[in-house]
C-alpha cells in the first residue's frame, strides 16, 4: 500500500451521486460517519482459477437496494491493486463503470440486478499476505479486515452478508487439496490434469470471513457429535510430508474440548458438518475465523513435546478454542463496522481465557493474561497510540487489531460478568446472542443486551468503551477506634484526542485480613463510579490489612501506601491467589522503584532486598503452593511494567536494579534455588500440572543462578540442556545460556540449530533466544542473525523472532548508543514495501519515547522522523509514525 495513492472512500460515506464524477475521499475514517450500503447482496458465486503466478476471478453478485439504507443507484465495489478485466450487468458486458482511486463505481438503474466482473491476481507476487497470497507452493487467503478487495471487487465491509458459492480449479498435482466455506458440493476432474470442487456456504457472512485452500495438504481427521447430535467432521491440515501432521494431536484435542465447552458454558452449538482447519507458516497473525475453515499460523496449530514448550501448548489451546469461539462471537453475530471490532475480540479473547482457566490453572491463568495486559496494554494505553476499546477513527484499520480492543476489550465484558456474576452474565449472553443472529451488530447492541438479559445499569459503564486510558484508583485506608475508612478516588488520564475525562464504574474486589488470625470476614464487592467516595466498616479494634482488586477485578493501576510488612503478610497469607501474586509484585515494584529513582541509602536498599529476599523465601518453602503457582511468584515485575510505575523512564537504571535486585536474591537464597532445581530435575515428563510445574520452576531457578552465581547456573543449565527430553526444558536452558558467556553458550547454540535446522518453529526459538539474551554482545548477534541463511523478511514469523524479541529486549533495544533503535527502524524501511502491516507493528516500541529519559527520548524521535520522511510510506505505517511523533 501507497499513502501516495488514492485512498478508497471510508464505507458508509455517502454515495457519490454521480459515479462518473471522481471525488477525493477523506483519509480518515470515522466512527460517527456510518451509513448502511445502499445494495444487499444476498448472493455471490466466486469461480477460481487456480495459479501460483496468477489466479483468475470471477465474481457474480446477485444485488439489490437496500431498503434500510438511504437509495443510491451507484454501487461502489472496493478494490485494492486489481483492475477488472471485463464487467457485465445481468449478463451483458457493460463499459458503463469508472474506477474512484482503487474502487469500481457502477450506476444501476433498477432493484435488483446481476453484476459480474473478472479480476486476475498474481498470488506469488502478493508478500503482504493480504487477499489470496502462496506460502510454499499453497494458495491461501487472509480476508480480515479489507482483504477480500484485493482478490475481486466487492462491498468488502462487514454489514453486507452473502451466501457464498465458490467454484474453484487448478492443477490436480500442485492442489490435490481443495477447500473454502460451508459445505463440499460435488467436484471432479477437469481436462489438462486439472480438477475442481464446488463449496456451498449456508450461512450468511461478510466478506472477510471468506476463505480457500488449495495446496498438497495432509489432514488428521476427527469427529465431534453436538449436543443435538449433529455429527461434526472435522480436519486439520497442514502441508505434506513435513511431519507435521504428527503435531497436530493437541491442536484437535482442543479443538473437541473447546465444542464442548462452549456448549456446556454458552450454550453454543455448532452449526455446520465439517469444520476445517489448516496451518500456513506464512501468516501476518494468529489465526483467522473464517466460516468453517479456519486458518492458521503453524505456531498455533503445531506442537509434540521435543518442539513445543509448555507455552506453546498452552498458545495452541487458548488459539484453537478463540478461533473457535468466534463462530458465534463474530461469526453468527457479526461487526457492524470496524469500529465494533472489539464486539468480537474482546468478547472472544473473554471466552478464550474463561475456557483456559477451566482446563487448567484458574488462578495462573488469570496471573498470566494480567501479566500480559499490564505488560503491553497498559503501555498501549499511556503512550501516543492510546485509543478506546471502540475507536472513534483510523485510518488504516490493521492497525487497530491492538491489546486494547483484544484484551482490555475483554477486561471490561469480564467486568460485566463481575457485576452480574456467571448466571445473570449468561443470560445476558444469550439474550444477546438469540437477538442478533445473523446480523452485523454493534457494541451498543451487546450492552443492551447485558443490561436487558443480566439486569444491569450499564449508562455510566458505557465510558469504558468510549474512553482511552488505564484509571488510576488511589486508595487511603484510616483507622479509628474500631472504624476503618477506605477512601477512594480515580483518575483516569488524558489521551491523544482525549483532554477531559470522566469518572468510571470500578469495580473492586477487597478483603480486610486481620493479620494476627490471618483471616478475613468474608470479600466484598466495591464500586467506585464518583471521582471520589468512602467506603467504612465497624468493628475492626486493629488496624486490618487490605487486600484490594483481588482477582483483578478492574483493569486499573492502584496507588496506595502500603507498609512492607502488610505486602509481605499478603505475599504469604491471601487466599485469593490472585492478591497473594500482586503483594509479591508490588513488594518489589515499591523497591525498585524507590532504588532507581535513587532516594535510597545503602542501609534501606539492603533491607528492602532483605524483605524480598524473606517473602521468596517463604513462597520457596510454603508446601501448600503447587509449582505452576510458585513459578509465578517467582516471576519478577517486567522491565516494561516497571517502566509503566514511572512517568519518565531511564531502561538503562531499571535494567541494571532489576539484574542487581535478582543477583542479590540469588546470592541469598543459592542453596534454596538450587534444591528447587534438583528437586524438579527429578520429575519425569508429563503434560501434567505437576510436571509442567516443575518444569516452569526448574528454569526460573536458573534464571535466579545465572544473576547470583553464573559460574554455576552456566553448568547447571548444559546439564539441563543436555538432560533435556522435551523442549520446555531444552529452551529454558538454551535461554539462560544465551545470557552467559562462557563456551557452553556456543557449544548450545550450535547444537539446537543443528538439531533442529528446517523445523522452522524452532529455529524461530533460535532466533528469539539470541535477540532476547541478556548478552552484552547481543546487538551484534542480531546484526548477524540478520545475515544468517535462515532469515527473511518475506516470512513474518522469522522477522517476529529476531526483531520483536530484539525490540521487547530492553538491554538491547535500548541501548544508549541508539543503535536499537536505528535497527528498529531500519528494519521498518526495508519491510514496509513487502509487509505492512507487520513493519507496522514494529513502529510502538519507539513511540514511546515521551516516556524515556531525555538522550533516549531524541534517539527514538530521531528514529521515528527518519522513518516519517521516507518517501512512500504504505498507510499502516504512516500512520502510526504520525501518531507517536504526534
Ligand atoms: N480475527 C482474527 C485476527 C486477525 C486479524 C487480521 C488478520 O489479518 C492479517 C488475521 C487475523 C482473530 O482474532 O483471531
Ligand atoms: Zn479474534
Amino acid at each position: 500500500m501507497d499513502i501516495a495513492r488514492t485512498p478508497s472512500t471510508p464505507d458508509g460515506n455517502p454515495e457519490m451521486a454521480d459515479a462518473a464524477h471522481e471525488i477525493a475521499s477523506p483519509v480518515e475514517v470515522r466512527r460517527e460517519d456510518y451509513r448502511p450500503f445502499p445494495w444487499a447482496v444476498p448472493q455471490v458465486a466466486l469461480d477460481f482459477t487456480l495459479g501460483l503466478e496468477e489466479t483468475q476471478v470471477t465474481a457474480r453478485l446477485d444485488v439489490r437496494r437496500n431498503p434500510a439504507a438511504e437509495a443510491s443507484p451507484v454501487l461502489r465495489l472496493n478494490g485494492d491493486g486489481i483492475t477488472p478485466l471485463w464487467v457485465k450487468v445481468d449478463s451483458a458486458e457493460t463499459t458503463g463503470w469508472v474506477m474512484d482511486g482503487p474502487d469500481l463505481l457502477l450506476t444501476l438503474p433498477g432493484e435488483a440486478h446481476s453484476v459480474e466482473v473478472a479480476t486476475a491476481i498474481a498470488p506469488a507476487a502478493n508478500t503482504q499476505l493480504m487477499g489470496l497470497y502462496a506460502s510454499n507452493g499453497m494458495l491461501c487467503t487472509q480476508c480480515e479486515a479489507e482483504g477480500f478487495r484485493r482478490i475481486t471487487f466487492f462491498p468488502d465491509r462487514p454489514d453486507v452478508l452473502s451466501t457464498y458459492t465458490v467454484r474453484m480449479s487448478g492443477d490436480a498435482g500442485a492442489f490435490p487439496v481443495l477447500l473454502s466455506n460451508g459445505n463440499l458440493v460435488s467436484s471432479g476432474k477437469g481436462e489438462g490434469g486439472t480438477h475442481w470442487a464446488e463449496w456451498h456456504d449456508p450461512w450468511p457472512k461478510p466478506s472477510y470471513l471468506f476463505a480457500l485452500v488449495a495446496g498438497d495438504l495432509e489432514a488428521r481427521r476427527d469427529t465431534f457429535t453436538t449436543c443435538s447430535g449433529r455429527k461434526v467432521e472435522l480436519a486439520i491440515f497442514v502441508r505434506r510430508g513435513t511431519g507435521d501432521l504428527e503435531r497436530t494431536g493437541h491442536a484437535m484435542e482442543s479443538l473437541i474440548r473447546a465444542m464442548k465447552w462452549d456448549e456446556e458454558v454458552f450454550g453454543r452449538e455448532y452449526d455446520l458438518d465439517v469444520f476445517n482447519i489448516v496451518a500456513v507458516s506464512d501468516f501476518n497473525m494468529g489465526a483467522m475465523e473464517n466460516k468453517g475453515l479456519n486458518i492458521f499460523n503453524t505456531r498455533y496449530v503445531l506442537a509434540d513435546p521435543e518442539t513445543a514448550t509448555d507455552g506453546d501448548y498452552d498458545a495452541v489451546e487458548g488459539v484453537i478454542a478463540h478461533e473457535y469461539f468466534h463462530n458465534w462471537s463474530g461469526n453468527r453475530v457479526t461487526c457492524r463496522d470496524w469500529f465494533q471490532l472489539s464486539l468480537k475480540e474482546g468478547f472472544t479473547v473473554l471466552r478464550d481465557q474463561l475456557f483456559s482457566a477451566d482446563m487448567g490453572s484458574e488462578a495462573v491463568k488469570r496471573i498470566e493474561d494480567v501479566r500480559v495486559l499490564r505488560g503491553v496494554q497498559f503501555p498501549e494505553d499511556s503512550g501516543p497510540l492510546a485509543h478506546p476499546i471502540r475507536p472513534d477513527a483510523y485510518r488504516e484499520i490493521s492497525n487497530f487489531y491492538t491489546a486494547t480492543v483484544y484484551n482490555k476489550g475483554a477486561e471490561v465484558i469480564r467486568m460485566m460478568r463481575v457485576l452480574a456474576g456467571p448466571e445473570r452474565f449468561r443470560k445476558g449472553c444469550d439474550l444477546y446472542f438469540a437477538r442478533h443472529d445473523g446480523e452485523a451488530a454493534t457494541c451498543e447492541d451487546f450492552i443492551r443486551a447485558m443490561e436487558e438479559g443480566a439486569g444491569l445499569d450499564l449508562t455510566q459503564f458505557r465510558l469504558w468503551y468510549s474512553q482511552a486510558g488505564t484509571p488510576r484508583v488511589t486508595i487511603r485506608m484510616a483507622h479509628d477506634g474500631d472504624k476503618v475508612a477506605l477512601h477512594l478516588s480515580q483518575n483516569v488520564p488524558a489521551t491523544p484526542g482525549q483532554p477531559d475525562k470522566q469518572p468510571m464504574p470500578i469495580p473492586l474486589k477487597v478483603a480486610l485480613f486481620d493479620p494476627q488470625t490471618g483471616a478475613h470476614r468474608g470479600e466484598q464487592l466495591l464500586v467506585l463510579d464518583k471521582a471520589e467516595d468512602s467506603f467504612i466498616y465497624q468493628g475492626y479494634a486493629s488496624r486490618p490489612v487490605l487486600s484490594v482488586n483481588r482477582g483483578f477485578t478492574a483493569p486499573v493501576a492502584i496507588a496506595q501506601d502500603v507498609p512492607t510488612s502488610d505486602l509481605v503478610f499478603l505475599a504469604a497469607h491471601d487466599d485469593d491467589p490472585f492478591a497473594r501474586y500482586e503483594a509479591m509484585q508490588e513488594l518489589v515494584v515499591t523497591h525498585l522503584k524507590e532504588a532507581v529513582s535513587g532516594s535510597l541509602s545503602d542501609e534501606q536498599r539492603d533491607e528492602g532486598r532483605a524483605a524480598i529476599a524473606g517473602a521468596l523465601r517463604a513462597v520457596l518453602a510454603d508446601e501448600r503452593l503447587d509449582d505452576l503457582m510458585r513459578g509465578e511468584l517467582l516471576i519478577l515485575p517486567s522491565h516494561a511494567y516497571l517502566s509503566e510505575q514511572m512517568l519518565v523512564a531511564d531502561p538503562g537504571a531499571i535494567h541494571g536494579e532489576r539484574q542487581a535486585l535478582r543477583a542479590d536474591l540469588a546470592r541469598a537464597l543459592e542453596g534454596e534455588f538450587v534444591a528447587l532445581h534438583e528437586r524438579a530435575s527429578a520429575v519425569p515428563y508429563s503434560l501434567s500440572p505437576q510436571a509442567r510445574g516443575a518444569r516452569k520452576v526448574k528454569t526460573q531457578a536458573l534464571i535466579y543462578l545465572a544473576e547470583g552465581n553464573p559460574a554455576l547456573a552456566e553448568k547447571m543449565a548444559a546439564a539441563q540442556y543436555r538432560a533435556a527430553d522435551n523442549m520446555t526444558d531444552r529452551q529454558g536452558a538454551l535461554m539462560v545460556l544465551a545470557g552467559l558467556q562462557g563456551p557452553e553458550r556456543t557449544h548450545a547454540l550450535i547444537d539446537f540449530y543443528n538439531r533442529y535446522r528446517g523445523n522452522a518453529l524452532v529455529v524461530d526459538k533460535w532466533f528469539s533466544l539470541q535477540a532476547g539474551s541478556l548478552h552484552p554482545q547481543v546487538l551484534d548477534h542480531v546484526k548477524a542473525l540478520a545475515e544468517h541463511p535462515d532469515f527473511t523478511l518475506t516470512n513474518p514469523n522469522r522477522v517476529r523472532a529476531l526483531y520483536m524479541a530484539m525490540a521487547v529486549n530492553p538491554a538491547a533495544f535500548h541501548d544508549a548508543s541508539g543503535e536499537g533503535y536505528r535497527m528498529v527502524a531500519d528494519l521498518i524501511l526495508q519491510l514496509d514495501p513487502l509487509n505492512p502491516q507487520t513493519a507496522a507493528r514494529f513502529v510502538a516500541p519507539l513511540g514511546r519515547w515521551r516516556r524515556i529519559e531525555p538522550q533516549r527520548a531524541n534517539l527514538m524521535r530521531a528514529a521515528l522522523e527518519r522513518i516519517a520522511a521516507a518517501p512512500s510510506l504504505s498507510r499502516d505505517t504512516h500512520e502510526q509514525v504520525i501518531r507517536s511523533l504526534g
